[in-house]
């Protein structure tokens, strides 16, 4: 099945915010934001800028109709700035002109006045200083303090990863209009219509009826529009709610940059025993994770760098405790794997300074920790369908790690200028939103009298391809061409209530609640079909759009059957919700079983430095990725292509850097780095774990957006172990990201 937006996409033809053909009189809106990160007693003088010709209006903290709120879990964001600053970028007004250009002309003439207040920018200052966003939490499992006393070895460190930005092709931008009595229609590039719904009803003062939320397609969002897509909404609801006029607002990439929230720096502190036998018996971790000026999401991240701070390692006696730090920085947010790539980091760097201690590879350690059937997670659930030793196994049969490693050892003994290095990164990632009321979804579908079908969920594509993993459920279902059906934009009023499009869970979610809707719908036919062919209904099937029965094929077709049912008055459209069973978390305790089951996998990294220039390139990469039962190969190929790249960026090149005021100096292409064709890795190979797959998945068909990120933790490690070859007296100081600027000042011992 290929991608369904394949052609749209190559023709320019698919539709995002700022392709939609806006209705007459619409009004563009450019956002002020603050220039510096702390300060209080903010006046914002907008007289001159108010009569700069074409200006209709400038909306201010004091112009909001409802609350001025934006905060999801906690209540701690206003939308426009009333009196106090806290980052640098945060919105301060909202000018509405004719004209994008107009907009951003008078903005330059609005004055703001303050007093300026200390910054804080890291997690560490913040921690000492006491600026908390929310209380302390700590996963415990056995007990750390006696385990630690019987480990033969045991060592600790502090370690450090910095944020990511999402660079999401498209930015961030919303486009409202003003309908009868009073409602507004949004149409926003966001991960979550429901969030935009219920927080723009709170900031206009609204009931969420009043407010319809309209997603296309995003280009792009990787967790930065699950909660960060909402503000620019607002604003333009707000506009339009005043104005009664349409009004556009799309942010360009340096205000995109400048002003949204990004993947969180962690600051950690690890403590690892071991006994003889390599076995890890105890960890503990404190991590501190950089949350910058309010909440956000960074609650439910702080918890998911918990549930994934042991990996896909079995560690009898675990405590973790992570502090979400208030700093001045933008508010960051939700970024692919949530918090878990930074949990993974973390114990992965004390396995490397394990095996530097031990003067053992790390794989040996990875090795012989591994998750087993029916171990404990620290959270409580006990794992099952184990299959981290299985990916690893497969990855081991496909190339043998130890031969590499002899061969990588041979190579770099008789190379002076280029070292090579490998690295074994395993992965273990829960799927299912952490906050279990999440964990439901609903899909509406039409059948009409001509026998096409139309369909609805709470899903939103963002390039996951989400809304072709839709269209298979439905087509495979009814076994009809799967041109006879159209994915339907994901609308509040045709799918109510809905979780964000986040966590991997997406086709599942919604693919389950889809899977139940048409298989009501297919019963319904079938019965209609029994009665017109005077068969029992149990002899009968529909197969590639022809009803059969006992397997062979009859008069009766697909169009057929659906227009005798709509003509005896028989329902042709069906409503299904679907919650994830089992699945539940008691947060008194910490313990449960919140996810609804688990991805595996392992990749081996093999890369190479230039230790004249301090280069380096990624030469290899192999995997064995848990799909379960891929429903669609060329989707979750390129999912696991798109997350690798990712992981690598982070881990290798991209370098969000704000100075000590708070500025962000990492503000365009040319000082960010991303990865690009040059960058990744010359050979990769992805092979598919050899599973039946598993039944709380679509299909049997194992998430895949999030897990694959998490390899390119494993490239931070090779090109570690490679420097180590060329400067033997490198102690890592497992800080990511390893740039080549920071290769060349550890391979000369500058660092
Ligand atoms: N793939 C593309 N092309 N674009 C995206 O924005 N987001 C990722 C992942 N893959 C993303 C993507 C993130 S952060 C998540 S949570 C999942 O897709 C969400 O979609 P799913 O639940 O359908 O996997
Ligand atoms: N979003 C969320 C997520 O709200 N809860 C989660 O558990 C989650 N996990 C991954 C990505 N987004
Ligand atoms: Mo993804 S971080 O769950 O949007």
């Amino acid at each position: 099945m290929k991608n369904i937006d394949a052609n749209g996409h190559v023709r320019g033809e698919s539709l995002f915010i700022d392709d939609i053909l806006t209705k007459q009189h619409c009004l563009y809106a450019a956002v002020l934001a603050s220039d510096v990160a702390h300060a209080k007693d903010v006046v914002i003088d907008i007289q001159r800028a108010e009569k700069f010709p074409g200006v209709e209006k400038i909306l201010l903290a004091k112009d909001i109709t409802g609350q001025n709120q934006v905060g999801g879990i906690l209540l701690d964001e206003p939308l426009l700035c009333e009196d106090e600053i806290h980052f640098q970028g945060m919105p301060m007004a909202v000018i509405v002109a004719q004209s994008d250009f107009i907009a951003k002309q008078a903005r330059q003439l609005i004055e703001v006045s303050y007093t300026q207040l200390p910054v804080i920018t890291t997690a560490k200052e913040a921690f000492e200083k006491g600026e908390f966003i929310n209380a302390a939490r700590s996963f415990t499992l056995g007990d750390t303090d006696v385990a630690f006393r019987e480990c033969k070895y045991v060592v600790e460190d502090d370690t450090f990863s910095n944020g990511q930005e999402h660079l999401y092709l498209e930015t961030q931008g919303a486009y409202a209009e003003k309908m009868e009595n009073g409602c507004i229609k949004l149409m926003s590039s966001t991960q979550g219509p429901t969030v935009v719904q219920r927080i723009a009803a709170r900031i206009l003062g609204l009931s969420m009826h009043k407010i319809e939320v309209d997603v296309t397609r995003l280009g792009g969002g990787f967790g930065g529009k699950e909660d960060q897509a909402t503000p620019w909404a607002c604003m333009a609801a707000l506009a339009t709610h005043i104005l009664h006029k349409p009004v556009k607002l799309i942010l360009d990439r340096h205000d995109d940059l400048k002003m949204t929230g990004k993947r969180h720096p962690y600051e950690s502190h690890f403590k690892i025993g071991l006994d003889e036998n390599f076995k890890i018996k105890a960890f503990d971790v404190q991590f501190l994770q950089n949350s910058g000026a309010a909440a956000d999401l960074s609650p439910a991240i702080a918890e998911r760098t918990l549930f994934h701070a042991t990996n896909s390692y079995y560690i009898p006696n675990v405590k973790t405790t992570v502090h979400s730090c208030k700093t001045n920085l933008p508010p960051n947010t939700a970024f692919r794997g949530f918090g878990g790539p930074q949990g993974m980091f973390v114990i992965e760097s004390a396995i490397a300074k394990a095996a530097e201690q031990l003067n053992i590879p790390a794989w040996k350690i990875q090795q012989a920790n591994l998750l087993s059937e029916h171990d404990t997670f620290s959270y409580g659930q006990i794992a099952k369908k184990v299959e981290a030793q299985n990916v690893w196994k497969q990855l081991n049969n496909k190339i043998d790690i130890d031969a590499v490693d002899k061969s990588i050892q041979q190579f770099n003994q008789a190379s002076q200028q280029f070292k090579k290095g490998m690295a074994v990164m395993p992965i273990c990632f829960g799927i299912s939103f952490t906050n279990t009321p999440m964990n439901h979804a609903r899909a509406l579908v039409h059948i009409y009298q001509d026998g096409s079908v139309g369909i609805s969920t709470g899903a939103v594509e963002m390039g996951q391809s989400v809304n072709t993993k839709m269209l298979q459920v439905a087509a495979e279902t009814f076994s009809i061409d799967p041109e006879l059906i159209k994915l339907e934009t994901t609308n509040t009023t045709r799918v109510a209530n809905t979780s964000p499009t986040a966590a991997s869970a997406t086709a599942d979610l919604n693919g389950k609640a889809l899977l139940k809707a048409c298989t009501a719908l297919l019963d319904r036919l079938k019965h209609v079909a029994a009665e017109e062919l005077s068969v029992g209904v149990d002899t009968l099937e529909i197969n590639n759009g022809w009803v059969e029965v006992n397997g062979e094929k009859t008069e009766l077709d697909w169009k057929n059957l659906v227009f005798k049912t709509f003509w005896k008055r028989i329902c042709l459209t069906e409503n299904a919700h679907y919650a994830t069973p089992i699945i539940k978390f008691d947060k008194s305790k910490e313990k449960g079983h919140p996810f609804a089951y688990h991805v595996y996998g392992a990749a081996l990294i093999q890369t190479t430095v230039d230790c004249l220039r301090g280069t380096y390139e990624i030469d290899s990469i192999d995997i064995v990725h848990d799909f379960g039962k891929s429903m669609n190969k060329g989707v979750d190929l390129g999912q696991v292509e798109g997350a690798l790249a990712q992981g690598i960026g982070w881990m290798t090149m991209e370098e969000v850097a704000y100075n000590e005021e708070g500025r962000l100096l990492s503000n365009t292409l040319s000082t960010y780095k991303i990865p690009d064709v040059f960058s990744i890795a010359k050979d990769i190979k992805v092979e598919a774990l050899e599973t039946d797959g598993h039944d709380m998945a679509i299909f049997k068909s194992k998430a895949v957006g999030e897990p694959p990120l998490m390899y390119g933790i494993g490239a931070y490690f090779a090109i570690s172990n490679a420097m180590k070859a060329f400067n033997p007296n490198y102690q890592s100081k497992y800080h990511s990201p390893m740039t080549p600027e920071k290769v060349m000042m550890v391979l000369y011992g500058k660092e």
